[in-house]
């Protein structure tokens, strides 16, 4: 029996796995506080990728001349990709290769991933998935708290709070066993507001339910703000206090009166005095926000102005209230903090700051000037490969791109055009069946690790079984490219020897992992960063007395609103809105695969008044079209969304054929949550 966390989300869900003669079974591990026992579909059924018939078991080679795939041993495959990656560094320098990492690897995996470019390849070209995640939330966290921990409390505060203001999260689907949270908060008295274009089942479990137009969170925020001022509701004594700016914000809002946002936003200006009177008795409230409000071209400034409704009501570092992002990914969070990012180096620190390239540098052993600076973005990484200037190979971790990256053609395009494409999965994904070269990997029960979960808790997976014969371990991988490309230090390879290094890295940065280690995880049910001592008991709770800006104290941040990248217009019409369903995972490699799962293919979810001016049916087959790109799919003709937007989920080929690349500013994040379409039947 071993207590692990299942492979999926950001929840991190505690399970035990149970060997039964040569099956894996799931059970429950009750004892573990983030989920108490409960599992959704995807953590019951986790296992079901052992064993699988498309189970990837040897390196496989493709021939570019007949497009053949062959298998190979390891020495060969690695000697050969390394051969090249040397070649290609010789001919056009070490920004010739790209790597490309996932925020559902560990944290030894995200940090040895970021040294194997820094130390062994010397590449800037390195970035990750996770800028499609919650990277909005990031930037928006860092510049308003100096500091960014998705929540900066434990998930369970929810219940203890008194309103709770859900912006763009749909956790009922996307972390199911969180949902009991919303029905414990509202047994004891308080009262849950979800905000979103379709009436999910989040929605159902809310007292309020507003549904504005796709893209357009910003003005709701700014209408709220508006109100809050004009009714005298602002925490004057915390403002004073705790932040910095509030009176450029009060001057931005003024302009923002109910009737104009109603307007923009289609959110009845009588809804919007409910909720700011809502907010305005509070004793405390919560806001949290996720991909719906964040997966925007101005994701940032969304998430910036959600900040201000909480820091107007003197809520962050006020017990069980505040803002929070409900990350995503497995590892959102700890992939975030150890260097698998463009900007970024172990423990959160940037990689263009002189001490901090010292430290790590010092702790790494090679000289801090041999470091790269900042590379590409992720979409801005795939979008230069092949080019004159971009990189000529690329080696991905953890992450199906042709199926989950914005305006998939144009990435696929791109692929094409590498000198060498080196995929490293379990599966074999549809990036994978792109690549010149295919490397198995184990997969989360065959291998221990940390992760760190959405409340900032480091928790530890631990190996039930042992890997198919012939599959090799990421950090086995990382090692075996890094000596064979002559890196000019040793790769470590045992998670915990990684773990203690990565200790060390991060030791004095704002994600300080220092006194970690696996005994302690296991002994405490997962230990909260900052942890900066073997004797420190870890921090579940941030900005009790004071924010991580040298001041001490919080920004207010002043945004405008200038609304999604592509408006509709008389040719593309409609919103496009695209997100989860709860049986699938992401680009759906793993979840596609699970027999017990249901893998109906992508539908497309419309009004019944919008179905019947197309002439649309139920079940029957309609085609959406975008600038980009089209996708004929079934139609879901359901109430639950509003009539001017439609819905497609991305777990199959085709969502991503149809949105939109264009990014935010500051985050790079693509706008995936809302593009022009038209549909026609
Ligand atoms: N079942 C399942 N669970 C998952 C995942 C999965 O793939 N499948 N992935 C995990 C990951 S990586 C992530 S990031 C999380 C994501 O978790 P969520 O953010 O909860 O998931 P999404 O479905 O992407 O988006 C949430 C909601 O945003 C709404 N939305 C769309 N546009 C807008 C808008 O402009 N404003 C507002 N307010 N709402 C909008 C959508 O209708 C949708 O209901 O889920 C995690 N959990
Ligand atoms: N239209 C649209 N597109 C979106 C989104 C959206 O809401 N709408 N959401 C975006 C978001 S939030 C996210 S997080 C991305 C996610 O999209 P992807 O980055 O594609 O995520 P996954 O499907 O989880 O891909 C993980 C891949 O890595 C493999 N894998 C799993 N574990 C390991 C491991 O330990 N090592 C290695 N080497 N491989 C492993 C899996 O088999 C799979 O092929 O999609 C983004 N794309
Ligand atoms: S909620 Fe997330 S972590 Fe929990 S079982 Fe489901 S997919 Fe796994
Ligand atoms: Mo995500």
């Amino acid at each position: 029996m071993t207590q692990t966390h299942c492979p999926y989300c950001s929840l991190q869900c505690g399970m035990t796995l149970e060997r039964a003669g040569r099956t894996l079974e799931v059970q429950a591990w009750p004892e573990f506080p983030v989920n108490e026992g409960a599992l959704c579909r995807k953590g019951w059924t986790a296992t079901g990728l052992r064993g699988h018939r498309e189970r990837l078991t040897t390196p496989l080679v493709r021939d570019r001349e007949t497009g053949e795939v062959r298998a190979t041993g390891w020495d060969e495959a690695l000697d050969l990709v390394a051969g090249r990656l040397r070649e290609l560094r010789t001919s056009y320098g070490a920004d010739a290769v790209g790597v490309f990492g996932g925020g559902g690897l560990t944290n030894e995996k995200a940090y040895q991933l970021g040294k194997l470019a820094r130390v062994a390849l010397g590449t800037s070209q390195i970035d990750y998935n996770g800028r499609w995640c919650m990277s909005s939330a990031a930037s928006a966290a860092n510049r308003a708290f100096g500091i960014d921990r998705g929540l900066p409390f434990p998930l369970a505060d929810v219940e203890q709070t008194d309103v709770l203001v859900l912006v763009g999260s749909n956790l009922a689907e996307t972390m199911p066993p969180a949902a009991r949270h919303l029905d414990r908060l509202r047994a004891n008295g308080g009262h849950v507001v979800v905000i979103d274009p379709r009436r999910t089942p989040t929605a159902d479990r809310a007292d309020t339910f507003l549904q504005p137009v796709p893209g357009t969170d910003l003005p709701l925020a700014l209408g709220v703000l508006h109100l809050l001022d004009a009714m005298g509701a602002v925490d004057e004594p915390y403002v004073a206090a705790r932040t910095t700016g509030w009176d450029d914000v009060r001057r931005a809002v003024a302009a923002w009166w109910p009737e104009r946002v109603e307007r923009v936003t289609g959110v009845p200006a009588s809804s919007l005095r409910a909720l700011a009177t809502l907010l305005a008795g509070a004793d405390r409230a919560m806001v949290l926000t996720a991909r719906g409000a964040e997966q925007h071209a101005q994701g940032t400034d969304t998430v910036l102005a959600w900040i201000d409704v909480a820091l107007a009501l003197g809520m962050p570092g006020r017990p069980f209230a505040g803002y929070g992002c409900l990350t995503g990914q497995g590892n959102g969070q700890g992939g975030r903090e150890h260097g698998q990012k463009a900007d970024q180096l172990p423990g959160y620190r940037m990689i263009d700051d002189p001490a901090a390239r010292e430290h790590v540098a010092r702790v790494w052993g090679v000289p801090a000037a041999t470091l790269p600076g900042k590379g590409r973005s992720a979409y801005e990484l795939l979008g230069a490969l092949g080019t004159d200037g971009g990189p000529k190979a690329l080696l991905v971790f953890g992450s199906n791109i042709v199926v989950s990256a914005p305006n998939a053609t144009h990435v696929a395009s791109r692929l094409a055009d590498l000198d060498l494409l080196v995929v490293a999965d379990i599966v074999m994904s549809e990036t994978a069946a792109l690549a010149d070269v295919v490397l198995p990997v184990t997969q989360w029960a065959e291998e221990t690790g940390t992760m760190t979960n959405l409340e900032g808790r480091v928790i530890l997976r631990q190996r039930a079984v042992a890997p198919p014969e012939g599959v090799r371990s990421d950090l086995d991988v990382i090692a075996g490219i890094a000596s064979r490309v002559g890196a000019p230090v040793v790769f470590e390879t045992d998670p915990e020897a990684v773990f203690a290094e990565l200790g060390r890295a991060s030791s004095g940065g704002r994600a300080d992992y220092a006194g970690i280690t696996y005994d302690r995880i296991r002994e405490e049910n997962g230990v909260f960063w900052p942890c900066p001592t073997d004797d420190h008991p870890g921090t579940p709770r941030l900005f009790a007395s004071s924010f991580a800006h040298e001041d001490g104290r919080a920004r207010f941040v002043a945004v405008e609103h200038r609304g999604p990248a592509e408006p509709v217009d008389a040719a593309y019409p409609l919103h496009l809105t695209t997100g989860r369903v709860l049986a699938q995972y992401q680009s759906g490699a793993q979840t596609r695969r699970v027999r017990e799962l249901p893998d109906d293919g992508p539908f497309v979810e419309l009004h019944p008044m919008l179905a019947d001016r197309i002439g649309a049916h139920d079940g029957e087959p309609v085609v959406v079209t975008t600038r980009r790109g089209e996708l004929k799919a079934p139609a879901r003709v359901v109430d639950t969304i509003r009539p001017d937007t439609v819905f497609v989920p991305f777990h199959w080929v085709g969502a991503n054929r149809l949105t939109n690349d264009a990014l935010d500013p500051v985050s790079r994040m693509p706008e995936f949550k809302v593009c022009a379409c038209a549909v026609t039947a």
